[in-house]
């Protein structure tokens, strides 16, 4: 058998972004605390977690990947609770939701967990979000450091240069206007992400 690489829980030294939604505020606060306490048994450091408000789940991607993009941060926890009630909006908001943090993930290298409630009532929310069927929001923050550890394995390894290419300006647009990664907080040294090729 060859390597068996898998990624640890300890969250000691490792920096952690949560995006949550307001939308249904009254899930994703618990949602939020699962999460929250979930690093801290962990041990990352409570000044190590920073939360990023969006209105709804459908801002959650765009919000994600910036955090991720920052370096910042060894894991990003996308929270949400889309509720469906009577509304066709649920699905478009959920399938965004799950797509685009999917594809945040993998565009910045950077794990970004999806707790992200979908169901199809607010009881069945309540369950999930601290009551009787667990706490996604923790299970997410966890998700988030395991992956976190698994790159960091993975990247251990030494298996070469990842393949990720970065983005390339072939119309010649120039300097971006929006969109540009910025760095007002002076976040820093970067935690995760993998490095881009560039040529
Ligand atoms: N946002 C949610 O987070 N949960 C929901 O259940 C929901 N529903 O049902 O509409 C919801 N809608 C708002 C959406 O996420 C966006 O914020 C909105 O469409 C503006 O872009």
């Amino acid at each position: 058998m060859g390597r068996t690489l898998e990624g640890g829980l300890d969250g000691s030294g490792r920096r952690v972004a949560i995006a949550a939604s307001r939308f249904n505020r009254l899930v994703t606060d618990l949602l939020l605390a699962g999460a929250v306490e979930a690093l801290r048994r962990h041990g990352v450091a409570e000044d190590d977690v920073d939360v990023a408000w969006v209105p709804g789940a459908f801002e959650l991607p765009l919000a994600a990947e910036r955090l991720a993009a920052s370096g910042r941060y060894a894991g990003v926890v996308a929270l949400g609770a889309v509720v469906r009630g009577a509304t066709p909006h649920f699905d478009h908001v959920a399938g965004q939701a799950a797509a685009g943090l999917a594809a945040a993930s993998r565009a910045t290298g950077v794990p970004v967990a999806f707790g992200v409630l979908t169901c199809d009532t607010m009881e069945q929310a309540l369950d999930r979000a601290g009551g009787k069927a667990g706490n996604k929001g923790a299970e997410a923050a966890l998700t988030a450091l395991e992956m976190a550890g698994l790159l960091e394995a993975i990247d251990k390894e030494g298996f070469g240069e990842p393949r990720r290419r970065a983005p390339t300006d072939p119309e010649g647009f120039g300097e971006p206007q929006g969109g540009a990664p910025m760095d007002p907080e002076g976040f820093g040294e970067p935690q995760g992400g993998a490095p881009m090729v560039k040529d």
